[in-house]
């Protein structure tokens, strides 16, 4: 753990004066439980492990992230800071917000490599999107007629985890990341946000009912750079998937020696808690897109890096970003072994 100022408590800037939607509301349904039993079930079929709904007030756990943003432990990510108050109100995103079904969709890739199991592959964010509308489009005709419904995923001002944990899906665990019993936290999140009334699906969250770590501290001390200031609360600035994916411009020294040649994002308090072991068992078989050529990587130009990481979530790091990570690998490993 480090020593870390604690957080201080902040004001989100004040939001904008509401403006009137441009659209009312649906009328009430008359079989609330049963549209989301269906719901849910579409959203089983197009292939997320795990699905819910919550009825949409406001945001609980909004006192908690100000605190965070206070800390300053979200480096330069101020993209958090300017949408802090909207993410206390669902309506925000969806005029009128009165449900969200919330989903995980499991990061099937497997075994080590330089770059992190959830960015291998087409983008995440395009594929829950793509099967988060096909859910709307099939779930429309049950709906009373003027029903909207909006997709978000990872971009909009919604605190993910927190509709995930109250809509059922799981627990936090101490690295900070929603667990699926039985399917562990490699899943990534997506909501559907409608101004439909649905019943929700978990029951009312009592208090921490929903710690299911116990002793476990095993995420904590694999941390390589102590970024956990106490369990759940991450100083991003030490996180190596914040270092190669947000943070631009150079590393200082310390933070080079810390990449220790990931390319982008970092598994390992996800890759040592016992919750993931059964699914993604230690020793499995790297796959495609695991590894990258810090070589090859740290000529990128802008064309090649939009030819070749376009569609994937790597882009987010930019082409400079992950020329700096490939030249932080070449200087640990001029080989480009790592
Ligand atoms: C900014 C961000 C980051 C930052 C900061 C991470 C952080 N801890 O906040 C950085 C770049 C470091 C990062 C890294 C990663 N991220 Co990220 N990140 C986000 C993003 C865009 C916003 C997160 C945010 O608002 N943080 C604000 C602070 C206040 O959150 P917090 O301190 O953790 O506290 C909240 C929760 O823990 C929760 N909570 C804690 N305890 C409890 C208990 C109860 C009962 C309840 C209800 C809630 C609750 O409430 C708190 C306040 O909302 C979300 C997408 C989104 N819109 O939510 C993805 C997201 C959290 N990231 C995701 C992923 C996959 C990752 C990485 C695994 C990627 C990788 N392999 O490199 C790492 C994991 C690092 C880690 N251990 O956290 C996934 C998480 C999936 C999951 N299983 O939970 C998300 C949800 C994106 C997605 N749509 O799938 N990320
Ligand atoms: S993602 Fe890596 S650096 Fe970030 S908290 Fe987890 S183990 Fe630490
Ligand atoms: S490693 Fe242990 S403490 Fe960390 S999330 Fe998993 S069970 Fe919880």
């Amino acid at each position: 753990m480090n020593d870390s100022t604690p957080p201080r408590r902040r004001t989100a800037r004040p939001l904008p004066p509401r403006r009137a939607p441009r659209f009312p509301p649906p009328a009430l349904p008359e079989d609330p439980a049963g549209l989301s039993t269906r719901l849910v079930a579409l959203a089983k079929e197009r292939g997320f492990v795990a699905a819910g709904i919550l009825a949409a007030e406001s945001a609980t756990t909004h006192d908690t992230c100000l605190s965070w943003l206070g800390g300053g432990y979200p480096g330069e990510m101020t993209f958090l800071e300017r949408d802090a108050a909207a993410r206390a109100r669902f309506d925000e995103v969806l005029p009128y917000t009165r449900s969200i079904l919330a989903v995980a969709r499991e990061v099937t890739a497997a075994g080590p490599g330089n770059v992190a199991k959830y960015a291998r592959g087409e983008d995440y964010h395009v594929v829950v999107r793509r099967e988060l509308k096909a859910v709307a489009r099939a779930f429309a005709p049950l709906a009373p007629p003027g029903t909207h419904f909006r997709v978000a995923v990872d971009t909009a001002p919604v605190l993910e985890r927190e509709v995930a944990v109250r809509a059922g899906l799981g627990f936090i665990g101490k690295n900070g990341l929603l667990i699926v019993p039985g399917i562990g936290s490699h899943v990534v999140l997506g909501e559907l946000l409608t101004d439909l009334v649905l019943a929700p699906t978990a029951p009312p969250l009592a208090e921490n009912a929903l710690d299911r770590c116990g002793a476990c501290t095993t995420c904590l001390t694999a941390c390589p750079t102590d970024a956990f200031v106490a369990p759940r609360v991450l100083d991003a600035r030490r996180c190596l998937s914040y270092l190669t994916i947000e943070k631009r411009g150079p590393f200082s020294a310390e933070e080079e020696r810390a990449v220790a040649g990931l390319l982008f994002g970092c598994d390992i308090c996800q890759d040592v808690c016992p919750w993931n072991r059964l699914r993604h068992p230690e020793g499995a078989l790297s796959d495609a897109g695991a590894h990258l050529d810090p070589k090859e990587l740290a000529a990128l130009d802008e064309e090649t890096f939009l030819r070749r990481f376009g569609r994937t979530a790597l882009f987010r790091a930019t082409a400079s970003g992950l020329a700096r990570n490939a030249a932080a690998a070449l200087t640990r490993d001029p080989a480009g072994r790592s």
